[in-house]
């Protein structure tokens, strides 16, 4: 491992922002000497402050903490009306469509655009601070003008990725309790158009609280309109004014939720305040990115996800950086579609997945090679591990073995990045997301509280709160508590546990080796089994069903179902039932919770107190030889038989 070592690029290190690993030490110092000093400081630097705040961290209700106390500031001023004196003509979001075509938009014509639509919210439909709005957008500028726009007058946005399906909206919609859904007729997939709208209509079918929905019309395709409740953003935002005073916010008042699966229940709406969540967004954007004045920037994530709010919208606009957007798929027209973009805007940083990468390495190995890839500088990854051969590919192939790669380790409740090398400093090993930020208490803890071995799996936590730290759940302050802080204690007090384990190696870099509960990550998306379970069982036939994880080579992890079935309703047809089962997915979540694999079986192997086994499920799923002690199982020889079957399957 030692051996597979590269070091940062040394022309590009000397004019980072954090240029060697004595500065990232000095910092991750200062931190641990004065962390409200350090914090309170950059808290200074970097935010535009209407008032400035009096006390820089809260604990005294941990884990509801608070911080930056009795300042006030707006999110959306921050992205846009500071940048207006130096920055007013500087693009601040490239758009490019699926079809290719292309809009330059600059940070004037954002606080217009931005502007109009909250004049819009507040004036027509009445929305008011504190007010939830659920966004359900493809990827468009507007998606980003209806984030602002909602920060501007101080609602809080709840974005629900375009491929959930409309039980899983209206499940947002009705625990969010929003007032408004935006919307777009459709969009624009691999040249052909696909419709939102529709799944909107069907979400509010049944009695919600939403009073009016706003559709872009981004395709023109045909949808009906709700007389009363479903208004044409294009019409209405031709009268909006051009000017909205952004609304004063404390520093702890929401920003958005986000929701995301756990490992049991319901997903949860993971709440971020306005004042952390934007400055750590900033720091890791200037800090991870390295994004200088001139530089265009990409991250190819949706902003369905916490990667696009933090990475594609809040974070760079809030450093006043040139933000790309693409609509379309990076395979379409042909896999060198990325390669081509980043000649024509001469992207400096690109940011994406491992399964995007392996897709592209797949099915377009030379591509890179066919365009001019010299502009960029730092390559980002997020979402999953990434595998030897993906790394080695993008690192030669994409990066010209001169780019650093930041494997950025994080999630939807940490707001931002917390474990990830810095691509001026840290020297890198394939795979390993290396060192916490400066500034991020990351240890790898054993289940006692203490620092774990080198080479001995431990339990990825922070021992500090951080600025952008999830603030709760919403509506359920019990599983909040219980979700983060109720698994892992230091010292006797709970700490933030993120559900992944973690490894040191000899040069104390942080592995991620993946989750420790039940939840799995197809192509760097989570899913909770038991949401996928849930689904499952609304079919008629099923009368149990265990699902777990199981290698797959594009999307790091596919989902491997066991059902058993009604015995009254033994099956005529495997092949239809898979098919049945699958639609039942479709309908509950959407397209990506899809099961990979389906077996059935006529039973499950469980413990005598009824608990399923999961962990023999997913070895026989990766087709392991059993070792685990199946003697508590009620039913030992359960195990030889669903083998059996899913070998019969092969
Ligand atoms: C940002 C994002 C979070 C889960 C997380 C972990 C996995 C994310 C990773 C990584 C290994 C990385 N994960 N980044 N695993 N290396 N660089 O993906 O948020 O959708 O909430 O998922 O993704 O398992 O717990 P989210």
């Amino acid at each position: 491992m030692t051996k597979n070592i590269f070091k940062p690029n040394k022309e590009f290190a000397k004019n980072a922002r954090i240029k060697n690993m004595c500065e990232y030490q000095e910092l991750q110092d200062a931190a641990m000497e004065d962390y409200e000093g350090f914090w309170g400081g950059f808290a200074k630097e970097k935010l535009d402050w209407i008032k400035p705040f009096d006390n820089v961290l809260n604990e005294s209700n941990f884990p509801f903490v608070k911080w930056f106390e009795g300042g006030k500031l707006n999110v959306s001023a921050q992205c846009i009306d500071r940048h207006l004196n130096s920055r007013k003509n500087k693009a601040a979001i490239i758009f490019e469509g699926d079809r290719g075509d292309k809009q330059i938009i600059t940070y004037l014509e954002l606080y217009y655009n931005v502007n109009k639509l909250a004049n819009l919210l507040k004036n027509e439909f009445g929305v008011k601070k504190g007010e939830r709005v659920v966004i359900y957008m493809p990827m468009i500028p507007e998606a980003a003008y209806a984030m602002l726009a909602c920060a501007r007058i101080g609602a809080i946005h709840s974005i629900v990725f375009g491929g959930f399906s409309a039980e899983a909206l209206r499940d947002r919609i009705v625990d969010a309790e929003a007032k408004v859904v935006i919307t777009a007729d459709g969009a624009y997939r691999k040249d052909k158009p696909y419709m939102l709208k529709p799944v909107v209509d069907q979400a509010l079918e049944e009695k919600t609280t939403v009073e009016k929905v706003l559709i872009v019309e981004r395709n023109n395709e045909d949808i009906t309109w709700v007389a009363g409740r479903d208004y044409s953003y294009n019409e209405l935002i031709k009268n909006q004014d051009v000017t909205c005073e952004p609304e004063v916010m404390d520093a702890e008042d929401p920003l958005f939720l986000l929701y995301t699966s756990g490992s049991t229940g319901k997903p949860k709406g993971v709440q971020h305040n306005s004042a952390g969540y934007i400055l750590w967004a900033q720091m890791t954007m200037e800090w991870v990115f390295d994004v200088k004045e001139n530089d265009t920037y990409w991250c190819t994530a949706d902003v369905g996800w916490i990667t696009g709010h933090t990475y594609i919208v809040y974070g760079p606009l809030a450093m006043g950086a040139t933000t790309v957007m693409f609509e379309g798929v990076p395979t379409y027209p042909d896999a060198g579609r990325p390669w081509k973009m980043v000649e024509e805007y001469k992207i400096n940083q690109f940011y994406t997945a491992p399964t995007a990468i392996r897709v592209l390495h797949k099915t377009g190995e030379d591509e890179p090679s066919k365009y001019d890839l010299s502009s960029l500088k730092v390559l980002g990854t997020v979402g999953e591990p990434i595998d030897p051969p993906a790394w080695k590919w993008y690192y030669e192939e994409v990066g010209g073995s001169r780019c650093a790669i930041v494997d950025t380790y994080w999630q939807t409740e940490t707001g931002g990045h917390i474990v990830s090398p810095l691509p001026g400093a840290t020297p890198i090993k394939p795979g390993c997301a290396t060192m916490p930020l400066p500034g991020i208490m990351g240890e790898i803890l054993d289940e006692n509280g203490n620092k774990a071995e080198v080479g001995e799996k431990g339990l990825m936590c922070v021992t500090r709160p951080w600025p952008s730290m999830i603030r709760g759940v919403w509506g359920d302050e019990d599983r909040f508590i219980k979700s983060y802080f109720g698994d892992v204690k230091k010292d006797g007090k709970p700490v933030y546990f993120t559900g992944d384990g973690a490894i040191y190696d000899e040069d104390g870099y942080i592995t991620i080796t993946g989750r420790t509960d039940d939840v799995i990550n197809v192509s760097g998306h989570r899913m909770g089994t038991a949401e996928v379970e849930a689904a499952i069982k609304k079919h008629p036939n099923v009368a149990e069903v265990a699902v777990v994880g199981k290698p797959h080579d594009i999307k790091g992890e596919g989902i491997f179902a066991y059902i058993v079935l009604k015995e009254d309703n033994g099956i005529a047809d495997e092949v239809e039932e898979v098919k049945a089962i699958n639609n039942v997915i479709k309908k509950e979540i959407g397209n990506i919770a899809l099961c990979d694999d389906v077996v059935f079986v006529p039973g499950l192997p469980k413990t005598r107190s009824g608990k399923i086994m999961r962990r023999i499920l997913r070895s026989i799923a990766k087709g392991e030889e059993i070792t685990q002690d199946t003697s508590t199982l009620e039913d030992p020889s359960i195990v030889a038989t669903i083998a059996t079957a899913v070998q019969s399957c092969r």
